[in-house]
């Protein structure tokens, strides 16, 4: 079982998003702020729709933290759904009087590529709400709060995850970066756009895409690469299967809702060539301290055995578009078997800018929980002392330079 562990609640309409997180070591500063700055880049983006000029995502922390420090215990988080308010009847709780439940209009037309048809079969209901308001991706506000504080652990040890858009549809941000270095990535230049992508040509173009999806009623998809760097060699394990990190990675990413493909470092590319034109070779830097072994290159993505390899990780994911059109594709009506066109239902045209905060999220928490094993982490103290030991191991062999 991973050291640190989350679980979420929440439907989209409903009253709010919940996370429990455990295994968050005591002693961690955790200011609220902190989280509310994550919430809010997910909520920022070009292509989201109306729901997020409604909402303004706010942690309510109700347990594992007194006077801003972790206490060792479950810490549950929870953001309200300012949009319930007008949800109401049809989201609330309590159960509707009868007039309040004939006004309330049934959604009976799956939209195909949603979770609406196999859940309708999975719990036996008619109305796909009761499948929608659970699977839309409002769901991913608890995946970022626990992100939010799985971050804080890492900085604690100096490491760090960020995220950028690589694709948006068929606009590329083909801006040429160092993989061995995360800061030939500039991140604030990411964060400043509204397309999380490095180029401002780029970003013209997805705008435009955007726009012109929105025109035809249409959504889009896209590429993210999230990274993260700080982190030693020899974090994950490759005893057993559930140990290797990349499948912890890659199973973390797939798991976020549209996110369809994973590779680490350039799987795919790496695929048709021939291997001495893929692994990245171990040489001596003599410049740093007695010398210590370094790569020229990054084509594992910082992965070798299900570990840390010491560079910084490298995870790329294909995010579908989102299945709810303006423009609706063929369905059925499932109360009575009738050809019709798919459920329309106000969405983003693209949350692939947001899918990128919520990887990152899904990244830190995998990567803080690998540290976590390797160090223990019963409190931030013996974790940091014994992260020191750790690090201080490597650099008297060599094998690893902050
Ligand atoms: C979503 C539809 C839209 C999105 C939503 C995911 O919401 P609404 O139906 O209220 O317009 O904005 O994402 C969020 C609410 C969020 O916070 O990310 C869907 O159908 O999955």
């Amino acid at each position: 079982m991973p050291a640190l562990r989350f679980t979420t609640a929440g439907e989209s309409h409903g009253p709010g998003e919940v996370c429990v997180l455990t295994g968050v070591p005591a002693g961690l500063s955790l200011p609220v702020e902190v989280v509310d700055a994550e919430l809010a880049r997910r909520q920022r983006g070009y292509g989201r729709g109306g729901r997020m000029r409604v909402e303004r995502d706010r942690v309510r922390i109700l347990s594992g933290v007194r006077w801003g420090e972790t206490i060792g215990t479950p810490i549950a988080m929870l953001v309200e759904n300012r949009d319930h308010l007008n949800w109401i009847p049809a989201m609330q709780v309590e159960e509707p009087t009868t007039e309040e439940r004939a006004a309330v209009r049934q959604v009976t037309v799956p939209r195909p590529g949603h979770a609406d048809f196999a859940g309708l079969a999975k719990y036996g209901h008619e109305d796909v709400r009761n499948v929608l308001e659970r699977s839309s991706a409002r769901e991913t506000v608890g995946r970022v709060c626990a992100g939010a504080v799985a971050k804080l652990v890492l900085k604690a040890i100096g490491a760090e995850v960020r995220g950028r858009v690589i694709s948006i549809g068929p606009e590329v941000d083909d801006t040429p970066v160092d993989y061995t270095e995360p800061h030939s990535v500039d991140w604030k230049a990411v964060e400043a756009g509204e397309c999380a992508c490095l180029d401002g040509s780029a970003e013209r173009r997805m705008r435009a895409a955007i726009d012109e999806a929105k025109a035809a009623g249409e959504s889009l998809g896209g590429v993210i690469e999230i990274w993260a760097w700080g982190l030693p060699p020899g974090f994950g394990g490759y005893g057993l299967p559930g140990e290797r990190l990349d499948g912890l990675l890659m199973g973390a990413i797939g798991g976020i809702p549209a996110l369809k493909g994973v590779e680490i470092g350039t799987a795919f590319e790496n695929a048709s060539r021939v291997g001495s034109a893929v692994h990245d070779p171990l040489v001596l830097c003599a410049e740093v301290g007695g010398g210590v072994i370094t790569r020229p290159s990054n084509r594992a993505g910082g992965i070798e055995g299900g570990m840390t390899n010491g560079m910084p990780i490298i995870a790329r994911a294909a995010m579908k578009p989102i299945p709810t059109l303006t423009t609706p594709l063929p369905s059925v009506d499932v109360s009575g078997l009738r050809a019709t066109s798919a459920h329309k239902e106000r969405s983003d045209v693209t949350a692939v800018p947001a899918a990128r905060v919520v990887a990152e999220a899904m990244v830190a928490c995998v990567l803080a929980s690998a540290c976590l094993e390797q160090l223990g982490g019963d409190n931030m103290q013996s974790f940091l002392a014994s992260f020191e030991r750790y690090v201080a191991g490597l650099e008297a062999r060599g094998l690893w330079a902050r």
